[in-house]
């Protein structure tokens, strides 16, 4: 499951639909209204005006605040690539602002509400019902920029890439063409999915395999982690905290070919330059597109063909172990390759603790 479904937050209507669904229910309701006697009827249809109207307009906008992620919830990751594309603050003080428009709302309704109650004149009555929506209207426009805001954020939303914090996940790494997405691609089972980040037109892969119930997530870095640091903006530099903060591996790719775009050195430059930007981060150096040597030079500790697979298995192997052995905080929990040795059995825990461990896979 992943942590945010950014596709389900609803459409955001311009704050003119809103209005017009809000009268033409209440229209709808004052019609309903049976009343022979033309006072009480033309008092009880623009009290339900109000009313229908009103409700139509607080719930449109409650459900705004209620459907869209609430900033605080989401995991650091989550709230970076808000920030990043389309401002925290702004995020919050837009939502805010249609909390506030509902209260008010709600606060004149029942004004009006209670006027009619005083009135004595049919006059009076529609007179109320008109002030009502002027005001109705009012507070409506003054939202109008948060409102489309809304909209357009909700646009830029969508397209973000929805990655469980609560799995592990693999960041990649590696200068312009040396073969992230093609890498992602051979490794996943399915069809990675395509994002877009905020902050750089190229489309980010979003790549899944699994291993003994667990879900490995496979992120690439267009255009983030493949220049240097300086030419890198702040909102760059958020999203690579981030990364750092959701990756559990870091996959350096490294295309030691003669045509790669990017010069040897220059590669091995970034590398330095990003271990020293994400310190402490098991790193893993891979040399892509395998398939174009002859002989693979003896210094290449893993490495990769994305074009005939080479290499694929065992990279994965190695990624998983890595992953597992960072994992193992609870001793009771063992590592992947873990094996008993016969004279060396030790306590395992409860026997409930041990069915469920080997249920979750953990002893296969
Ligand atoms: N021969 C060969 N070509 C490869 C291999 N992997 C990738 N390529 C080619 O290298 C080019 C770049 O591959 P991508 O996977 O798009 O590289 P990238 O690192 O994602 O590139 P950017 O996202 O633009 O930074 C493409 O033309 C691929 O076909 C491989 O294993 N062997
Ligand atoms: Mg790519």
């Amino acid at each position: 499951m992943a942590s945010v479904e950014w596709r389900s937050i609803p459409t955001v209507l311009y704050p003119q639909e809103i209005l017009d669904k809000a009268f033409s229910r209440a229209s709808k309701q004052a019609d309903m209204v049976e009343d022979p006697d033309k006072y009480h009827r033309v008092r009880k249809q623009m009290a339900r005006m109000i009313q229908s109207s009103s409700d139509v307009i607080s719930t449109t906008l409650l459900d705004y605040v209620a459907k869209w992620p609430s900033l605080n919830a989401l995991s650091d990751f989550d709230q970076a690539l808000v920030d990043a594309a389309v401002g925290a603050d702004d995020f919050k003080q837009n939502l805010a602002s249609l909390q506030w428009a509902s209260d008010q709302v709600n606060k004149i309704s029942g004004e009006a509400q209670r006027k009619i109650l005083r009135l004595r004149d049919i006059d009076g009555f529609h007179q109320a019902r008109r002030h009502a929506y002027g005001r109705f209207s009012s507070i409506v426009d003054q939202i109008s920029s948060p409102i489309i805001w809304l909209g357009d954020a909700r646009n830029v939303l969508r397209k973000l890439p929805a990655i469980d914090s609560l799995e592990p996940c693999i960041v990649v790494a590696g200068s312009p063409n040396v073969g992230k997405s093609a890498m992602i691609n051979a490794l996943s089972s399915g069809e990675p999915e395509v994002a877009s980040y905020p902050f750089t037109t190229k489309q980010l892969h979003l790549g899944h395999f699994s291993h003994r119930r667990r879900s490995y997530q496979m992120v690439d870095t267009p255009g983030l982690l493949d220049r240097p640091m300086y030419e890198r903006n702040n909102i760059e530099m958020q999203a690579i905290a981030a990364l750092e903060n959701i990756g559990n591996l870091l996959l350096f790719l490294i295309d030691a070919t003669p045509d790669a775009t990017t010069p040897l050195e220059e590669q091995l430059n970034l590398l330095k330059e990003i271990k020293h930007t994400i310190p402490g981060k098991p790193l893993l150096v891979v040399h892509t597109k395998i398939d174009l040597f002859d002989v693979i030079p003896d210094d290449f500790e893993y490495y990769i063909s994305a074009e005939n697979g080479e290499g694929v298995e065992e990279l994965r192997k190695v990624m998983i172990d890595q992953i597992a052995a960072d994992y193992v905080i609870d001793p009771l929990v063992l590592p992947d390759h873990w094996h008993r040795e016969e004279d060396s059995i030790k306590p395992l825990g409860t026997t409930q603790e041990v069915l469920r461990r080997y249920d979750e896979g953990k002893f296969l």
